[in-house]
């Protein structure tokens, strides 16, 4: 749905997460830090009508060719927006432990299994200097890749599919873990939504399909 852009449903109460990601850390994650992402972006659209009909992916996968002035708030608040509406989906409780299904295939072909995916994610995470996200992302040739984008940058912006993505700014684990990154970021893979990455794979990987056709 194009602007005005909306903050989504979590899909889940903001305990739900709980021990692994604490309620006080959702409450503010999704009520105050995206909810100003989404109010930011709608604020640098309102007086450029010649943009409120696109799509988000569409804004983030073009920003070059958007008006200069708001090219810096839209890679920021929509990059915010997309990412975190992606991140709730991607997290659920008690949720399926591992991937299965053509992810599952591609993970262990093209990344040596799951462990070694997990920790060449975490370790992406890890050491993201500053505030950033690690990605399980698609590239152009319909290969996975794992690697890392500065603040909100997405991998739409660069021609790449999200698959899966972790948040390693400090709002995201801060309250619980404070300096301790990498403890968040093996607390987080308990609450994975593995039925709804397995989705985002499958749905990229058709959308390919139907473009080399
Ligand atoms: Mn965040």
């Amino acid at each position: 749905m194009p602007y005005p852009f909306k903050l989504p449903d979590l899909g889940y109460p903001t305990n739900a997460l709980e021990p692994h990601i604490d309620a006080q850390t959702m409450e503010i994650h999704h009520g105050k830090h995206h909810a100003a992402y989404v109010n930011n972006l709608n604020a640098a659209l309102e007086k450029h009508a010649d943009q409120q009909g696109k799509e988000l992916e569409d804004l983030l996968r073009t920003l070059s060719s958007l008006p200069q002035d708001i090219q810096t708030a839209v890679r920021n608040n929509g990059g915010g927006h997309l990412n975190h509406t992606l991140f709730w989906g991607w997290m659920t409780p008690g949720g399926a432990k591992e991937p299965s299904g053509t992810l599952l295939e591609a993970i262990t072909a093209e990344l040596g299994g799951v462990d070694k995916f997990k920790e060449a994610l975490t370790q992406a995470g890890a050491t993201r200097f500053g505030s950033g996200w690690a990605w399980l992302a698609l590239d152009a040739g319909g290969k996975l890749k794992v690697y890392s984008t500065a603040n909100q940058d997405s991998p739409v912006m660069e021609g790449l599919t999200p698959i899966l993505g972790v948040d390693v700014w400090e709002h995201a684990y801060y309250l619980k873990y404070q300096n301790r990154r990498p403890e968040y970021l093996k607390a987080w893979w308990n609450v994975v939504n593995w039925t709804k990455v397995a989705e985002s794979y499958d749905r990229a990987r058709g959308k390919m399909g139907s473009m080399a056709r």
